[in-house]
């Protein structure tokens, strides 16, 4: 019988290396099952029968893309803020002002699920077209154990209905609640004793992040979130020093944090630790565009220290309401300096090691889950070189075809 699917005439970004695309010229591709179990140069091709043949013409090909932080269920949007800043209000005086992420827990309290859910699926299928096989989906927008569980629940539930693999982390730990006002320990009890117990009893996360920042958390009150999620079985993550340099990089390298994400403030110390824990460094450049910062993340500490970084969307309506992951790479490229080889890496491999799949996804190799893109694409530079436009020609999902158009 052979193999489900062979492709073959194509050239393929493997993105297998530690460094660059890790290319291979006039390569075929054969997949069994959800599985990738030959690639290499057609000329090397075992002899072997497949049920479908494909020619690619030529086309590139890469690992399926992957945003590994994104707030992507909520409720409402947050345009009017957007026009206060414009007017030169900052971020964090429409979150003290009472606006900002609590704006949105409101409305997504206020939110049925179903309603969340065809919200953010339309958001979903927009970010799909651009060749996304996996998302990480944060909560933070409930801060109760009602509408934490709602959130995640809608989270949960986009992965079958949009043919995508999702990830999802519990974010409890993103605002202080309105009916928690100056009591912010006492919210983190809450967190500890119940949200948290609540969300790993249903298997609702994957993971659990905190916003240590001086407009929510203390380093302290993160670390008594981790200390919870680690003794129920969960990973951290954590959005560490994005406005200010609040020793996050370090206190997620201590505990072994998958990530440390936005860390535009984030010291050389806290690095060089981050480097050495194997944590990713996150960069979200639509954030950084979107709130006008001037403080860039250290890209050469990071790149000295050997710490892998991971691109991502942070689709959220209030820092960054960003649909295109090619967008973000543009983003990263003109202005973090990064290389459009980083920066693919930044959506692939190292995104999947952001997720704790880096042993299965983010790379075309043998033995990994066969999340593939088709490009009209000349170089790979090109997926981070236009502002807008889609070059993606096809996508293959676990093995299976989740859109096509071929025609050459
Ligand atoms: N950092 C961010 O960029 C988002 N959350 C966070 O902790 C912003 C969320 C929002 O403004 O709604
Ligand atoms: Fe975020």
């Amino acid at each position: 019988m052979g193999w489900d699917l062979l492709l073959t005439d194509c050239r393929a970004a493997t993105m297998a290396e530690a460094e660059g695309y890790g290319v291979i010229e006039d390569a075929a591709i054969a997949i069994e099952g959800d599985r990738i179990v030959w690639i290499g140069k057609r000329a090397d091709l075992p002899k072997q029968g497949a049920k479908e043949t494909v020619s690619l013409g030529g086309r590139w090909v890469t690992p399926g893309l992957i945003d590994c932080h994104t707030h992507l269920v909520f409720g409402g949007e947050r345009a009017s803020e957007f026009e206060q800043r414009l007017k030169g209000a900052s971020y964090e005086e429409i979150a003290k002002g009472g606006g900002g992420i609590v704006s949105t827990v409101r409305a997504t309290r206020a939110a049925s699920e179903a309603e969340l859910l065809v919200a953010a699926k339309a958001r979903l299928d927009t970010l799909m077209t651009e060749g996304l096989t996996t998302i990480e989906i944060k909560s933070g927008y409930g801060l109760n154990v009602e509408n934490e569980r709602k959130q995640l629940r809608v989270a949960r539930a986009l992965g079958p209905a949009c043919a995508v693999t999702v990830k999802t982390t519990c974010l409890a730990a993103h605002a202080l609640p309105p009916e928690f006002a100056g009591k912010p320990d006492a919210y983190i009890d809450l967190v500890c004793n119940e949200i948290l117990p609540a969300i790993a009893a249903d298997d609702l996360a994957d993971a659990v992040d905190a916003f240590s920042e001086r407009i929510a958390f203390t380093a302290e009150q993160t670390a008594r979130v981790f200390d919870k999620a680690k003794s129920l079985g969960l990973p951290v993550k954590l959005h560490a020093d994005q406005l200010s340099d609040m020793g996050g990089a370090a206190l997620a390298a201590r505990y072994g944090a998958l990530s440390a994400d936005h860390i535009e403030y984030s010291s050389e110390q806290g690095i060089a630790a981050m480097g050495e824990a194997g944590t990713v460094a996150v960069v979200l450049p639509g954030a950084f565009f979107f709130l006008r910062e001037k403080q860039l993340p250290p890209l050469d500490a990071l790149r000295k220290h050997g710490v892998r970084i991971a691109i991502s969307t942070d689709c959220n309506p209030g820092s960054s309401p960003a649909l295109s992951l090619l967008l973000m790479m543009n983003m990263a490229c003109t202005l973090f300096r990064m290389t459009p080889a980083e920066t693919l890496a930044g959506v692939t491999r190292h995104a999947a090691a952001a997720l704790g799949l880096g042993a299965t996804h983010g790379q075309l190799r043998a033995g990994y889950v066969a999340d593939l893109v088709i490009w009209n694409i000349g170089q790979p530079a090109e997926l981070s070189y236009w502002l807008g436009g889609n070059p993606c020609a096809g996508v293959i999902q676990a093995g299976r075809w989740r859109s096509r158009s071929l025609a050459s």
